[in-house]
Parts: structure tokens; C-alpha cells; sequence
């Protein structure tokens, strides 16, 4: 131990430290600045960033021994307080800079350190600051975060007044489609909102911390488990292995349809006798410390008799190849599409086909915050589970059986996240949690590591595909034959619905009269598949947006007008049958169509040497919900201090529940004079907040904006005195009434997709957009650089503008993301956010322009669609297309490294 002198944020502190600790260890577990996150722990994402003597620092790569004595730190906390916020932090909750928030406090550490130094930085100063100092960011497209710096620097300048940067409430009082922050941003700007690992340490002293034992193979008999070295190690209290779990030491996926040759229950909590992928769970160290628990976990021996590894859909559908869960086939799903008469008649005698393969990789989804968890029981003897959930009520149906509870003995919690993106559609934790929880007694804490995050959490699962079309001379398409197969990894739970995808979104759009059309799910050993922005739909769509670029070039057609002729109109019907409820493809693809034209001159100008430039577009659809009659409660009541509160479980990744939830209440609350900083909203509890479903499926603000919005009538009515007034809570007493009530909803008109043909109303409420790539190749180099990116969308009527545009913003920077770099395939060379090609500010444009078409949905609350996925859907075909446009490299394999664009070219 040292003894270091350390000036934080203005106040000496004397403290004795490991000199081998890292600083942001110490900051945030010694100091209790919690406002430091660690993300990667790696130096590659700049969460952890503070301040050192005037020179940004990623702490969690400083050891206490380099940092020198009396040195001067800043960290967030310094920066600014709640009350008393840096015009940074006040222009951060302005442009929307915090959406998860787990980046925040870095961003804005690193960029005083600019200001600092320079009040007067352009905007591509501020991108060279940020990517220089690694600062990373999964949900906003960086944009919004430069808008921030550009405005706090004029504040810094004198130019502005920092008032100028708060927001100001409309005068007509609805908050609906304005640009009102979301409740939690100053919390997140100013590092004073808690993470699970911030509430971790902060757990009563008896709290246990767990580390695991995985395994480093793919595919494994397990034929011993030797436990007894980890247990004499210093500090441990337990060491847990599958016979310590009490129940069925199962996950099931629960939703499996009938027709699925699993039974849904293959997922172990703790291996018993086989490893199913790299990283699957073996046991559990229970010990005082996490550095103890993982040091005790190394001494665990496992015994293993390695089989044959089945890393992707191919390798395991061969005839020879071993069931990976013995008993069922490793193609355990298939789905069929019938629309229409049969195609091959109508291809035979089409004017013309087009016919091509595609693949969309394993891409991995990249939170900031790696995912963590606590579990301890309650007052009740309820055992409760703390996690990144974001389907509380969901998973707790997944895991109860297999920690032997019934479901009322347990309660799962949301803690706030720093991002999902998805993959925790999929219980991770949880179950694990609980088997320590339950073996010991004690509260345990367990928290991945990036590389655990990376290597042991579902991944966006590959689709091969092969998908034709039959159009006439004119364009108009008459066929589609499509085939995919999805590589789903070792665990069943959600694959039927993901291959279900494919069925309800290739070619989705465009109205095809005639399907035909194959899928099906394969387990292999590679990442279990889980949930992932877009779900299926960049999948389905990029085959069939390169495949329409292909259909244009043969027909001598413009990709603009052949889509424009093709897209839903009155009269259309989608892949799965249904009409679509609106029909705003033509009038968005007319809005673009002039900026289109002049992206196509401006490529001509601008191509030079081997510097190609290009435009492309594509057309991106996506369901609001859980295929058919999917449903939500939420609750509204007026508490003693006439405030209101909305009781929902809509877990919030990053996204917004918070202003989903207030906004839509707000917009019939605001009738009885209630303003929005009156609004409360509840965080996801399984004890004590509705079931209003998971915040997957870009379902939220339809399904649970529908239920809120029935509660807060239903309030309004009871609050209603018919004089045009409105009673107090007292009066509400006074009067006998109830002070909550309760909402429901559910998507009537939506029907499950028949099992033979597929055809169904799936959902009842779409989101479309259209998306425009401009590009530059260097066809040297193979490189490819997005110069800016054009999203027409339609979401219906807008809840929250600054919270839709950036899910626009930040799901097509996952896209490019998609489209050029990111992959999971190589399980040690892609287990670090740089290795898996996590996009940092260069990567993105800073010029990305969003076009709204706002048409009313009548099913949805005030008209709204929802929009998380929607810019996710199909980005990466328009920048695979645009590719084409550029250098005449048809890359229909993502992620389009440079090497693949080399190949293409010689093709
Ligand atoms: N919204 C709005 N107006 C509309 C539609 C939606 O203001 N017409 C707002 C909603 O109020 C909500 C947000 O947009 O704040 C997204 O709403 P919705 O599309 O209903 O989606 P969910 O709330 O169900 O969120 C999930 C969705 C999905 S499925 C993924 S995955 C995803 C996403 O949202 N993961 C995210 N966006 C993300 N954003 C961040 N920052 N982090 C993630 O992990
Ligand atoms: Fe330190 Fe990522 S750079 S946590
Ligand atoms: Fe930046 Fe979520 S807001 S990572």
C-alpha cells in the first residue's frame, strides 16, 4: 500500500491505496465518485475519463503508482452539480447528449479538457478531440454531442448566456412533439445517476461477489468439475456448480412455437454435463471481494472431452454433424411463406430475375456499460434480482423454474442501464444471481468484464439467404423466392420468432403478389443469438434492398423509381398478406428524390483518382409489437403532493421510457393544468409496477403509450369537476374517488402468422423509413468513408422530437457500424469494442439529415409509432449499394472490410 496526496475536484484527499489499483477504481470504490464509469476497462471507450493536470485521462488504464503526488483531478463531479451545472451539462440535456447516459460524464469531462484549452474549436476540432481521446459513444451518432460542445463553447465565449441553453416549455402547454429532456438527463450529465455497478458498491458490507467459471472451448462433454483448490483460496465462501442449483437449472425461451423440434428448455443455468459455446457458465466463486472470487475461480478444474465445434449454420446442418443438444436436430425450426399462386410458373415466363445470396454477420451490440447485476432477498423473503433487464416480468417467468421458485417468491428489478441494444431481450445474469443469492444467503454482486460482455451475451445472429425476383419489363415486381437460414448459436429461446422475421420482412415494402419462401433456425456452438435492434428486419431487408439495386441495374431502371413503382400503396398488401395501416413510402420517397438527384451530380463532381464516390438508397420497415395481439398496463395516480405519477415497467435501455412515459401521460394530464416537472414515472419492478410487457420490438410507446394513455383518461376523468376544473388529491378523497388507475391495451386487430403460409396481421401499427448513403471508396485501399447519411422516416406523430431524432441518429451509426466494420466471429480477435470494430466519432458523419413525415396511426397513443428500430432496419443496404454506385464493388457479405471491397472490385 502507498500513501498518495491527491488534489479531486478542489479538496485535498490523503488516502492509502494499492499502488497496482487503478485510478477510476479508487475514485469511484475508495471515494465514492461514482460519476466515473468504467466501460471497457480497456482504454478504449473513455467512459472512465477525468481530468490531470489540464490533460484528459482514461483512468482506468492509470495505475495509483503513475499518478503523481498533489496531482490536480477533476472529475465530473467537479465539473458541475445538479444545481449548479457547467454550461456543458446544461447543453448536454439540451441536445439530447444523454440517452443511456453511461457515456455522458466521459464526453463531458473530455470535452472541458477542450474548452479548456481551446473556447473556440470547429465542429471537426471537437470530432479530432473526441476520437483522439477515445471517447465512445453506442446510442446518440455522435452529432447531438457535438451540437453540445459547439453551444456550451459560446457560452464559455461569452457569446451566449447560459440560460439560453435550458429549455422552454411551450406556451400552449402540451409537451407533445417538442423538444421537452428526457427526466433523467441531468441526473446523467452530472454523473449523479446510479448504474448497477455504481449500486453495487453501495451494498451493505455482508455482500458477496461472484466471479465465474466459463468455459474456453465451444463444444465440450463436461466429465468432472474439481472445486476443491478454489475453495481453500483466501476469501471465498462458496464455490457453486450445478448441483447447487435447486430447481430445474434450465432458462426456457418460453414462446416456442409448436411446431419448433425443441421443447425450449436447453439453456443450463450452470453446465451439468456439456459446454455448450465459449463462455457458457460452469460455476460460481462466491467470495469477499471480486478480485478474490476471480482468483479463486481460475483454481476450479474442469475436466473436458472436447467435441467437434459447429461455429456457424453450415458446419452444423451437415449430414455428419453431431446434435449439438442430443435428442433434438440442429435445424430445430422451419417456417414457410405462401403468398399468392406459385412462383415458379411466374418466373419462368417473367420479363425478368434477379437472383442473389447474402449474409449478415454475428455484429455484436456494444453497450458502454458491460452488464452487472445484484440479487439479495427482500423484507418479504422475496428474492429480488437487480439487472440490466428489459423484460422484467418476461424473465422472471424464464428463470423461475429453473431456480426452483414459484413465480411469486421472486421479483425482478430494472436498474438504470447504460444501453442494451437488445441483448437483454435475453436473461444474461439473473438466473445466476439467484442460484448465488439462493446457495449462500447473502447479497451478491456480479459484474462482466468487456471481454465476459463480448464473449458470454447473445449477438445479432447470422442469416445466409438467398432471395430472387420475377418483375416485368416495366418494373413491377410479380415474384419473390426467398430461402434463409438463421444461425441462431446453442440456445433456442426467441430463434422460431427471429426466423419468423424473415417471412414478415424480406421484401418487405413492396407490394409482391406472389411468395414462396423457406426459413429455418440451426444451432450451432457459436454466440447464442439474442435480440438485436432491428431484429431480423437488417437481415431480411439488406437481401432484398441489394437484390432491388440489382433489379434496376438489369432493367436499365433508376433504384429510386424501381422502388417508387413497387411500394405499398392503397390496394397493396405486405409480405405477410395484411394491408398496411398507412401508405407513406411514395410521398418519402418523392421528398428525397430531389435531394437524391443532387447527392448523384454531386458524386459525378466529386469522384477523383482512385477516390470513387457514390449514393445509394434503400426502403426500411419494421412492426411495432409482439407478433399479434400483443398487450400492456400501466397505471396513473395523483399522489398527496398533487403530483402524478405513471406506474409502468417500461424498462428503459437508453431509449427514453422516462419522457415516453410522461410525455404520452402529459399529453392528456396537461388538460387538468398538470406540467410535466409534476410527472413522476416509475423504474421496471416486478412487485410493484404493472406488467406492461418488455421494452423490445420498438413496441413501448404503441403497447404501454396506449395503456398510459388509457390510465391518465381514466384519471382526467375521475380529476374532472365539469365545471372546468379539476380536483386535488384531497378533493379526490373527499370525494371518495380513487386516487390510481389502471390501463390496459391491447393490439386487437393483430394475428399470429399461420404456420403453413405465414400470412397474418402481425402487427397492428409499422414504422418506414428511407435512407440515402453517400459514400467515397478508395479503390486502392479497398476503404470505404461515409460522408453523410439522408433518413426519411415515418413514425407516426412524434412524442418526443429530441428523443426520436437521436434513435435516428444512433441507430444509423449502429448501421454503418454494420455495414463496414462490426463483427463477432472471431471470439479473442472481436472480444474488445476496437477488435469488434466499434464505430468511434470518425467513423460516423456529422452530417446526417432527418426528414419526418409524420402520418397519425390511428392505433397508436396520439397517433405515435414507435422508433427505436426503425434506423436499424436497412441503413447498411444503402451503404452497400452505394458502394456499388461508387466503384462498381457489389459486397452482398457484411461487414464490408476493405478487403472485401478489394475482392469485389477484381470480380
Ligand atoms: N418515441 C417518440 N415518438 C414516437 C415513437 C417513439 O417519442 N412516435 C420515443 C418513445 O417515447 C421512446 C423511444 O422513442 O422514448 C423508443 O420508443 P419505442 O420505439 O416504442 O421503443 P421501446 O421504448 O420499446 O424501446 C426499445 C427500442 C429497441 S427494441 C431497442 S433494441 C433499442 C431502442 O429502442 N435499444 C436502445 N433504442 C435504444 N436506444 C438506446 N439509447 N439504447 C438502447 O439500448
Ligand atoms: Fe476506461 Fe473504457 S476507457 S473504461
Ligand atoms: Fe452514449 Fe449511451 S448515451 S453510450
Amino acid at each position: 500500500m502507498i500513501q498518495k496526496t491527491l488534489n479531486i475536484n478542489g479538496v485535498e484527499n490523503n488516502i492509502i491505496v494499492d499502488p497496482e489499483e487503478s485510478l477510476a477504481n479508487v475514485l469511484r470504490g475508495q471515494l465514492g465518485l461514482t460519476g466515473t464509469k468504467i466501460g471497457c476497462d480497456q482504454a478504449q471507450c473513455g467512459a472512465c475519463s477525468v481530468i490531470i493536470n489540464g490533460k484528459v485521462v482514461r483512468s482506468c488504464a492509470l495505475k495509483m503508482k503513475k499518478v503523481a503526488d498533489n496531482a490536480l483531478i477533476t472529475t465530473i463531479e467537479g465539473v458541475g452539480q445538479p444545481d449548479n451545472m457547467h454550461p456543458l451539462q446544461l447543453a448536454w440535456v439540451l441536445h439530447g447528449g444523454a440517452q443511456c447516459g453511461f457515456c455522458s460524464p466521459g464526453f463531458i469531462v473530455s470535452a472541458k479538457a477542450l474548452l479548456d484549452e481551446n473556447d473556440n474549436p470547429t465542429r471537426e476540432e471537437v470530432r479530432d478531440w473526441f476520437q483522439k481521446n477515445r471517447n465512445a459513444c453506442r446510442c446518440t451518432g455522435y452529432k447531438p454531442l457535438v451540437d453540445a460542445v459547439m453551444d456550451a463553447a459560446k457560452v464559455v465565449r461569452g457569446e451566449m448566456k447560459a440560460e439560453e441553453l435550458l429549455f422552454k416549455l411551450p406556451e400552449e402547454s402540451s409537451i407533445w412533439g417538442s423538444k421537452y429532456p428526457r427526466p433523467t438527463a441531468v441526473a446523467k450529465v452530472t454523473g449523479t445517476l446510479d448504474y448497477g455497478a455504481d449500486l453495487s458498491l453501495k451494498m451493505p458490507n455482508d455482500t458477496l461477489h461472484c466471479a465465474l467459471v466459463q468455459a474456453e472451448v465451444s463444444h465440450a462433454n463436461i466429465k468432472g468439475v474439481d472445486t476443491s483448490e478454489a475453495e481453500k483460496m483466501p476469501g471465498v465462501f462458496a464455490v457453486l456448480t450445478a448441483k447447487d442449483v435447486k430447481g430445474k437449472n434450465r432458462i426456457t425461451g418460453l414462446i416456442t412455437f409448436p411446431t419448433n423440434k425443441g421443447d425450449g428448455w436447453d439453456r443450463p443455468i450452470l453446465c451439468e454435463d456439456k459446454v455448450f459455446q465459449y463462455g457458457d457458465a460452469i460455476a460460481i466463486v462466491c467470495a469477499d471481494t471480486e478480485k478474490n472470487a476471480r482468483a479463486a475461480a481460475a483454481k476450479v478444474k474442469v475436466d473436458l472431452e472436447e467435441l467437434p465445434a459447429y461455429m456457424n449454420a453450415i458446419d452444423a446442418m451437415a449430414e455428419d454433424a453431431l446434435e449439438i443438444h442430443p435428442g433434438t436436430p440442429n435445424v430445430y425450426y422451419e417456417c414457410p411463406i405462401k403468398k399468392g399462386d406459385e412462383t415458379g410458373p411466374i418466373f419462368e415466363s417473367a420479363d425478368v430475375a434477379v437472383e442473389g445470396d447474402f449474409y449478415v454477420g454475428r455484429q455484436p451490440h456494444m453497450p458502454i456499460e458491460p452488464d452487472v447485476g445484484f440479487a439479495y432477498f427482500g423484507e418479504d423473503g422475496k428474492l429480488m434480482i437487480h439487472s440490466k433487464s428489459i423484460g422484467v416480468h418476461l424473465h422472471l417467468l424464464m428463470i423461475a423454474p429453473g431456480l426452483g421458485l414459484e413465480p411469486d417468491q421472486l421479483a425482478l428489478v430494472a436498474n438504470p442501464m447504460g444501453g442494451t441494444f437488445g441483448y437483454k431481450f435475453s436473461p444474461t445474469m439473473e438466473a445466476l444471481l439467484g442460484v448465488a443469492a439462493l446457495a449462500t444467503g447473502r447479497p451478491v454482486v456480479l459484474r462482466y468484464n468487456y471481454y465476459q460482455q463480448q464473449t458470454y451475451t447473445g449477438k445479432r445472429s447470422p442469416w445466409f439467404m438467398n432471395v430472387k425476383f420475377a418483375a416485368d419489363k416495366d418494373g413491377t415486381l410479380k415474384a419473390m423466392e426467398s430461402d434463409w437460414t438463421v444461425d441462431h448459436g446453442p440456445y433456442s429461446e426467441f430463434g422460431d420468432l427471429l426466423t419468423l422475421r424473415g417471412v414478415q420482412f424480406i421484401g418487405a415494402g413492396y407490394n409482391i403478389p406472389n411468395i414462396r419462401g423457406m426459413g429455418r433456425t440451426v444451432c450451432t456452438n457459436h454466440a447464442w443469438g439474442s435480440a438485436f435492434r432491428g431484429y431480423g428486419s437488417p437481415q431480411s431487408e439488406f437481401a432484398s434492398e441489394v437484390l432491388m439495386d440489382m433489379l434496376a441495374e438489369k432493367l436499365g431502371m433508376d433504384p429510386l423509381e424501381l422502388r417508387y413503382k413497387n411500394v405499398y400503396r392503397e390496394g397493396s398488401t405486405n409480405p405477410t398478406g395484411q394491408a398496411p395501416e398507412v401508405y407513406s413510402l411514395p410521398e418519402m420517397l418523392d421528398i428525397l428524390r430531389p435531394k437524391y438527384k443532387a447527392a448523384l451530380e454531386k458524386a459525378k463532381a466529386g469522384s477523383n483518382g482512385n477516390l470513387k464516390k457514390g449514393v445509394g438508397i434503400s426502403v426500411g420497415v419494421y412492426g411495432c409489437g409482439l407478433d399479434g395481439p400483443d398487450t400492456s398496463e400501466a397505471w396513473a395516480s395523483i399522489n398527496e403532493d398533487d403530483t402524478v405519477t405513471i406506474h409502468s415497467a417500461w424498462e428503459d435501455h437508453g431509449q427514453g421510457a422516462d419522457i415516453g412515459a410522461i410525455g404520452t401521460a402529459h399529453e392528456v394530464l396537461y388538460k387538468a393544468g398538470i406540467t410535466p416537472d409534476r410527472m413522476r414515472f416509475t423504474w421496471p419492478n416486478t412487485a410493484t409496477t404493472p406488467n406492461s410487457g418488455p421494452a423490445g420490438g420498438s413496441r413501448s410507446q404503441v403497447m404501454t403509450g396506449n395503456a398510459i394513455k388509457d390510465a391518465s383518461e381514466k384519471l382526467l376523468a375521475a380529476m374532472d369537476k365539469g365545471d372546468g376544473t379539476y380536483r386535488t388529491y384531497q378533493e379526490m378523497v373527499d370525494a371518495g374517488l380513487e386516487t390510481k388507475y389502471v390501463g390496459n391495451f391491447t393490439a386487437n386487430a393483430g394475428t399470429h402468422c399461420d404456420a403453413e403460409t405465414g400470412q397474418g396481421c402481425p402487427f397492428v401499427v409499422y414504422m418506414y423509413g428511407v435512407f440515402m448513403s453517400e459514400v467515397t471508396v478508395d479503390t486502392s485501399t479497398g476503404e470505404t468513408t461515409v460522408d453523410k447519411m439522408t433518413l426519411v422516416a415515418d413514425v407516426g406523430k412524434i412524442n418526443n422530437k429530441l428523443v426520436v431524432d437521436g434513435q435516428m441518429w444512433g441507430g444509423i451509426a449502429q448501421g454503418i457500424g454494420l455495414a463496414l466494420t462490426e463483427d463477432f466471429e472471431d471470439i479473442q480477435k472481436h472480444s474488445t469494442m476496437r477488435g469488434a470494430g466499434f464505430p468511434y466519432i470518425k467513423q460516423i458523419p456529422d452530417d446526417m439529415e432527418l426528414l419526418y413525415v409524420e402520418t397519425t396511426r390511428k392505433d397508436g397513443p396520439h397517433g405515435a409509432g414507435g422508433t427505436g428500430e426503425l434506423p436499424l432496419t436497412c441503413p447498411h443496404a444503402a451503404i452497400s449499394n452505394a458502394i456499388y454506385n461508387a466503384c462498381g464493388a457489389r459486397v452482398a457479405h457484411l461487414p464490408a472490410r476493405p478487403e472485401k471491397v478489394l475482392e469485389a472490385l477484381k470480380n
